[in-house]
């Protein structure tokens, strides 16, 4: 076979192909020319003519709708293991990104069809069941990561955590980086975090939570998860991208096992999803996590400290909470989504975060609605009256906010004193 053959634009994809979007700058050559080769690259072709047998015929990938910056490549089931995200990712986001053949190249979307998806085990609670644990029937869950986020020992760390529960946060979050310190040990945080979580919970009468962060080694992470498990928690928290794929699935099949959701941090996406020409889009990385099965994903703010424009915030939140997402026009330079019919995979709930306080609450929850997590943290601990106060502030803001009501009407103090600090100052 050689590259002309991984082009048919007569093709109709069959019900059990995966879709993939493909933005690509040719280099040096034409559209269709540069389209064949990420094709075949990315199934089972080579530079060189390769003998074809039946098998090495149908597996093969084939580009079947070209516009003008955008290609879309359908890929027969056949060529994949089911329920393997690191093989999916080392054909359709492998090879590829290298080839001379293209100036840049970005993996936009992709389709997965019934058989593949339901080979995954998706998420055990998703929003409804993080909602149903949690107690919590209609405004946004509330989450804070102390601050500083690493640089707390481990009994300042239960304390910050005990501030902000009673102040009407549900979830304490670990920060990315925070693991195991010689300064803040994961087991005695743990401990102790737990035990102010119990004195939260009885004095305010609420549900409250921690988001453990396990990750680590894959056995390590496993061994830590058991333990949040075995001191009556409710989560762990990962770092998806640093503890890969395979080890994300390992921990997702313990966390059946251990009746554990999953919080999943998105440290070091940008990294290749920041640039709009060249990597994977995050809604990628976002149905790659859906699929696995995690119940909580970060996908930015819009208005915080982190880029996300509100096209690309708005659609992963689509992609993680609706289930069937239908597919829309492409726009030149935007994110865009494949149609995808999620089936029996259950939706996750979109984490914003990254830069919030609560004068920028209010425009969150316009762009995203209410059936999100908010994520504060510099916004709470930086009130002038410390980290209970800035928890009471950011609660006082949610509730105006689910009533339907402006946060210039509160007649909280602490709320007061936020906005007379912040305002709706966005960070950078
Ligand atoms: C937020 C945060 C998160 C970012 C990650 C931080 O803290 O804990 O790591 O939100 O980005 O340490 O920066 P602040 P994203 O509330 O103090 O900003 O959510 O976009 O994945
Ligand atoms: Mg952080």
């Amino acid at each position: 076979m050689k590259y002309s053959d991984f082009l048919d634009l007569g093709y109709k994809p069959g019900k059990d192909d995966i879709i993939a979007l493909f933005r690509i700058r040719p280099s040096g050559m034409s559209m269709k020319e540069a389209a064949a080769r990420v094709a075949s690259e990315s199934s089972n072709g080579t530079w060189s003519e390769l003998p074809e047998t039946a098998l090495v015929r149908r597996i093969a990938a084939k580009v079947f709708w070209m516009g003008a910056h955008y290609v879309k490549i359908a890929y027969p089931l056949e060529l994949f293991e089911l329920g393997s995200m690191p093989q999916l990712y080392s054909s359709v986001a492998g090879n590829i990104f290298g080839m001379k053949a293209v100036e840049s190249l970005r993996l936009e979307d992709i389709h997965f069809p019934r058989k593949y998806l339901h080979s995954f085990r998706g998420p055990q609670f998703g929003i409804k069941g993080v909602r149903r644990f949690m107690g919590v029937k209609k405004r946004p869950l509330l989450a804070c990561v102390p601050k500083p986020k690493v640089g707390l020992t481990s009994s300042e760390h239960a304390k910050v955590g005990y501030d902000i529960w009673t102040g009407g946060i549900d979830l304490l979050k670990d920060d990315e980086n925070l693991t195991d310190q010689r300064f803040n040990r994961f087991e005695k945080r743990v401990e102790m975090s737990f035990r102010m979580r119990d004195k939260a919970e009885s004095e305010t009468g609420e549900r409250k939570s921690y988001l453990v962060n396990v990750t680590a080694e894959t056995r390590e992470m496993l061994r830590r998860a058991k333990l949040v498990s075995d001191i009556g928690g409710e989560y762990v928290m990962a770092d998806i991208l640093t503890v890969g794929w395979a080890g994300l699935q390992t921990l997702r099949d313990e966390c059946q096992d251990l009746g554990l959701a999953i919080h999943a941090h998105r440290a070091s996406h940008a990294a290749f999803t920041r640039s709009l020409e060249h990597g994977v889009s995050m809604a990628v990385v976002a149905d790659s996590a859906r699929l696995v099965g995690v119940d909580q994903l970060h996908i930015g703010t819009v208005v915080g400290k982190l880029v996300g424009s509100t096209k690309e915030v708005k659609d992963l939140e689509r992609e993680l909470s609706s289930e069937i997402v239908t597919e829309e026009r492409l726009i030149k330079k935007e994110s865009h989504l494949l149609e995808q019919d999620w089936g029996k995979i259950k939706p996750v709930f979109p984490v914003s975060s990254g830069g919030l306080h609560p004068g920028i609450l209010p425009d969150v929850v316009q762009i995203l609605g209410k059936n999100i997590i908010l994520q504060v943290g510099g916004g709470i601990h930086g009130h002038p009256d410390g980290s209970h106060a800035g928890a009471r502030a950011v609660r006082q803001a949610v509730e105006l906010i689910t009533e339907g009501k402006k946060l210039s009407e509160t007649r909280d103090k602490e709320l007061r004193v936020a906005l007379d600090l912040w305002g709706r100052f966005k960070p950078k």
